[in-house]
């Protein structure tokens, strides 16, 4: 195994706390064993996202002191602006202050009731604002993105078969436009291969339809392209980008992933039309478009972060951290999904639990367990997330993945702390019969996870 050394050293130490196991216990029952409910300060290692938790450089704290804080016309919007147009290409860029803020304002502007919206998986924000709009999401990945064995190297390409049938099947004229997600979220962090982006975007040509991308984790799934598919090796991840992005007409991003800032995200499109519409309602709802709900200091961050992260030393560790942690885990014989994805590894629950029915939430219980046990925070991925209630019955459809997300911070743990995340799964994969599942007491009708409340189902039940 290659050790990923880090290509940066610690100027600034933020201390944390250890907990024993009783205090996290209680912890647990007061947060209801939902996870976003437990305070980051009692956590050892966190690794619930890799979202707007990546420590920032040194060049990138220094920009923060440049913040021109003027309402209109904010010197740092124009560096911002001139970074965003030389990586995406695209006319338009519209800062908004994080990645909903700009779903929400394009699926309000293009997107009616009645319509849909087709991406290799939606995020679970993605789909909850298509479906704000009266429109459906669907998701056209590749079959083998649900088998968590298939080792394909880019599980997060668009079945492009499928997503004609889907166009010939609901009509072009209810296809606003199409997405692509990349690196794929949902599905394990799996990068989509520059030749599939090819092929979604010949086959939408011939139907007029708009492709954009969800621009979260774009470095990162470059950096795959670079790795895996054929004449890339020696390309720049950079031109890998501009290439990728030539093929779209636009993007919204979350710059709180591949920004590497705490606060951030933008939309940046070719149309006028779209970027007339979406700029009248940022106005409305999020502030000026020279600064979209963001100070100055944020937008030079978020520029300096989006040069950075194109370094391709900083992602040779990214990948590569992340890599280490899959591989520890899978030596000590540990239940993850293949291959290992650019920003998380994810734990098979149903194999690490395969006593708990999926009723039984689990993933929900296999993350309870790691912060119970060793103060690691993860994030479910399964029926809580995914799973959703027939109105009419009240029956439940269950998801085909139950996973736990290990995201990992950009640039935050080192590799010593990811060691001792492999460790300790490895500890709890070995004494998994102790943990049962759960039920939930409460749910919210929207994005149910972040407020649900579980308590332990009071034995151990087996299938
Ligand atoms: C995450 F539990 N992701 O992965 P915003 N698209 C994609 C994302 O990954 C994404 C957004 C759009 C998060 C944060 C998160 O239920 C949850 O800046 C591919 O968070 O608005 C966010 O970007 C939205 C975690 C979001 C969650 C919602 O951890």
């Amino acid at each position: 195994m290659k050790f990923p050394s880090e290509p940066f050293k610690i100027k600034v130490v933020e201390p944390i706390k250890r907990t024993s196991r009783e205090e996290r216990d209680r912890l647990l029952r007061e947060a209801g064993y939902n996870l976003f409910h437990v305070p980051a300060g009692s956590v050892y290692v966190d690794l619930l996202t890799d979202s707007g938790t990546s420590a920032m450089s040194d060049h990138q704290w220094a920009g923060m002191m440049l913040g021109d804080e003027s309402y209109a016309g904010s010197k740092n919007y124009y560096h911002f602006e001139s970074v965003v147009r030389s990586i995406f290409g695209y006319r338009h860029v519209i800062p908004t202050h994080q990645g909903r803020m700009a779903e929400h304002l394009l699926f309000s502007t293009v997107v009616k009731p009645g319509m849909y919206v087709l991406n290799n998986i939606h995020f679970d924000t993605t789909r909850a604002n298509v479906e704000h709009q009266g429109a459906e999401a669907l998701d056209l990945v590749v079959k083998e993105a649900y088998d968590p064995h298939c080792e394909l190297p880019f599980k997060g390409d668009m079945d492009v078969s499928r997503l004609e049938e889907t166009i010939n099947r609901v009509g072009r004229e209810r296809i606003p436009l199409v997405m692509v997600t990349v690196t794929n979220n949902s599905g394990g962090g799996q990068p989509v291969s520059m030749e599939n982006i090819r092929r979604t975007r010949a086959l939408l040509n011939r139907y007029g339809i708009p492709l954009v991308f969800d621009a979260c984790r774009f470095a990162e799934n470059c950096f795959f392209i670079k790795e895996r598919e054929a004449g890339y090796k020696d390309t720049p991840v950079r031109e890998i980008a501009r290439e990728l992005f030539s093929y779209g007409d636009g993007c919204i991003m979350s710059a709180k992933k591949d920004g590497l800032v705490n606060i951030g995200g933008f939309l940046s499109l070719n149309d006028d039309r779209w970027a007339e519409g979406i700029t009248n309602m940022l106005i409305l709802v999020e502030g000026f478009p020279t600064y979209g709900g963001l100070a100055g200091r944020d937008l030079e961050a978020m520029a300096r972060g989006l040069e950075e992260v194109l370094d391709e030393e900083y992602l040779r560790f990214r990948i590569g951290q992340v890599r280490y942690l899959g591989e520890m885990l899978e030596g000590g014989g540990v239940p993850i999904l293949k291959p290992i994805g650019g920003h998380a590894v994810y734990l098979n629950a149903r194999e690490f639990l395969p006593l708990i029915p999926q009723g039984q939430f689990p993933a929900q219980a296999l993350a309870v367990a790691l912060y119970r046990e060793y103060g690691i925070r993860g994030v479910e991925i399964g029926t809580v997330m995914f799973g959703k209630r027939d109105p009419v019955t009240g029956e439940t459809h269950y998801p085909e993945l139950e996973l736990v997300r290990l995201a990992i911070p950009r640039r935050v743990y080192t590799n010593m702390q990811i060691t001792y995340v492999a460790e300790s799964i490895a500890d709890l994969f070995t004494h998994r019969d102790s943990i049962g599942g759960l039920v939930m007491t409460y749910e919210a009708p929207l994005l149910r996870h972040f407020t649900a409340r579980f308590e332990e189902c009071a034995s151990i039940v087996t299938k």
